[in-house]
Parts: structure tokens; sequence; C-alpha cells
């Protein structure tokens, strides 16, 4: 285990007891667990946020048939080829395609890059994660 330091937590009663049924549902050995996995994911956010090295994971759904949509999300990926890691595409059926582009660069500029892809006219779903580089 790395360098761990206790600390006390004080909160309302029924918000620990709602914290409780959190950590229970979700499958956590303790709440310290919990709750480190939670620091984590707003440190992320704030990364996210903040403009902060990141990587990502954007996910898309979309018809093909759409006119020229195909070489549309193609072309803004050219364009930001330098912070492409790697792309999954997958025919789902003979209308739609899901694609997943790993990317890593600033989060500024991959948030724009998803912005982009998501809200092409055609995709019909599309989701960012992210996650701050350890550093
Ligand atoms: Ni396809």
């Amino acid at each position: 285990m790395p360098d761990l330091v206790r600390f006390g937590v004080a909160m309302e009663r029924s918000l620990l007891v709602r914290f409780d049924e959190l950590v229970s549902r979700r499958g956590f050995e303790n709440r310290s667990e919990a709750l480190r996995d939670l620091v984590r994911r707003e440190l992320d956010q704030d990364t996210w946020h903040r403009g902060g090295q990141a990587v990502a994971t954007i996910t898309l759904v979309y018809d093909h048939h759409v006119h020229e949509l195909t070489e549309h999300l193609t072309a803004v990926q050219h364009a930001h080829g330098e912070y492409i890691i790697s792309a999954l595409h997958v025919h789902l059926d003979h209308h739609h395609c899901l694609e997943v582009i790993a990317a890593k660069g600033p989060a500024r500029t991959l948030k724009a890059l998803a912005d982009r892809l998501i809200g092409t006219k055609g995709v019909v779903s599309g989701n960012v994660v992210a996650a701050s580089l350890p550093g």
C-alpha cells in the first residue's frame, strides 16, 4: 500500500447513512475505499474542467448512410491526429457504426474534439469519459 494518511471526517448522520448505502450498493470494501474513489473521480473532473493534461475515450454511434458524415468524422479526427492514440470502429448493423476514440492531450482540446464529434448531425449517441494523468 502507498503512504496512507488517516484523517477524521465529520458529516451529518443522515448523509453518512446514505453514503453507507452507496458503499454497500457499489460493493466497496469500506468507507475509505469508497471515499478514495470519489476523490479520484472529482480530481479527474477538476482536471477536465481546468484544462490540464488528460486522457479520454470518446464513444460515438452514428448512421453511416447520412450524407458525408463518415468523411466529416474522419476529417475532424485527422485534424486532431496528434492527440488521437487509437480508434476502434465496429459495424454494428446495416446502418450503424460504433466508434471508440482514445485521445490524450490538454483537456480543453479533447473537450473541443469530443464536442465537435458528438455534436455532428447524424451522430445518434455520444459520450466522453475522461481521466487526469497521474502526475
Ligand atoms: Ni461501420
